[in-house]
């Protein structure tokens, strides 16, 4: 007879070994808005994608949207976005309509692994693979291991690309000059977030999604703080317009199946 404490221990077991991927075409770190979006588009172009998120929850800056208001203001030009993961925005009419943050960050997750992004929560991308100056791996940890502070060596994964989608402290983009590497900003470093200017901000973070090393990307609020643009604030159209340019421009780089 089975025993159901075993059975469950082993097929927790094997489903996260069936599904945990060693090999990707893309890593996304993460799973904030800029981070699913761009990751959902890459999934469903037939690529084989991982977000690593270090919180349990998915959604990052989502959830407490403005002050902890749980509301989301995004443009009407995104509605075509929002219309591919099935959100309902309440337009106003004015060019603006808002969603509620609960909805806006279930559905950019539901909507992520029906196009067959795996999601691997609680595990913290904590430094690269960097071979011949190019990124080809990330290296990972279970996030109560750096919470518990226990020396307890990473795990690493193959990736042919990455996406920096970690918001404001742009963490992996730090990783490359903390191993001694230069990015391609105007000094070779973190250029840092200028004050909150919404309009400027909302298309820095679209035009600037760039490949900020050999094989790496940045998208979302990275972009502002790598390349030095404004803040934002909980207006977030330029967030997931970031996340949609992301994924047009590494499948443009991807090698074709
Ligand atoms: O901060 P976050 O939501 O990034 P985003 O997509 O969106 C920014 C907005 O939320 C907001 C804003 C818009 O107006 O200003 O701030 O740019 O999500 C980043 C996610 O990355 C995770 C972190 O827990 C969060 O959920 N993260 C950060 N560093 C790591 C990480 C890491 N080293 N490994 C794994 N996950």
């Amino acid at each position: 007879m089975k025993e159901i404490e075993v059975e469950t221990t082993k097929r927790i077991m094997q489903r996260f070994w069936q599904d945990f991927p060693l090999d990707l075409d893309v890593a996304v770190i993460g799973a904030g808005p800029s981070g699913m979006v761009a990751a959902k588009y890459i999934a469903q172009a037939g690529k084989k994608v991982g977000i690593f998120e270090r919180d349990l929850s998915i959604g990052g800056g989502i959830w407490g949207g403005g002050m902890l208001f749980p509301v989301i203001v995004v443009q009407d030009d995104v509605h075509p976005i929002l219309r591919d993961f099935d959100i309902e925005g309440r337009a106003a009419g004015d060019g603006y309509c808002t969603l509620n943050a609960v909805e806006f960050a279930t559905k950019l997750g539901s909507k992520a692994i029906d196009s067959g992004v795996k999601f691997l929560n609680g595990i913290e991308v904590e430094d690269l693979i960097i071979k011949n100056d190019r990124v080809s791996g990330v290296v990972i940890n279970w996030s109560a291991v750096s919470a518990a502070k226990l020396h307890v060596d990473p795990l690493g994964i193959k990736t042919k690309t990455v996406i920096d989608a970690t918001g404001h402290p742009c963490e992996v983009c730090k990783m490359i000059l903390k191993r001694r590497h230069k990015l391609a900003t105007k000094s070779g470093g973190i250029e840092g977030e200028r004050a909150m200017d919404v309009e400027n901000a909302e298309k820095f973070v679209v035009n600037n999604v760039k490949e900020v090393y050999p094989n790496l990307w940045v998208a979302g609020m990275a972009v502002s703080a790598v390349f030095g643009g404004p803040r934002m604030g909980p207006i977030f159209g330029g967030m997931i317009s970031s996340g949609k340019r992301a994924a047009e421009e590494v499948l443009k780089r991807l090698p074709k199946e």
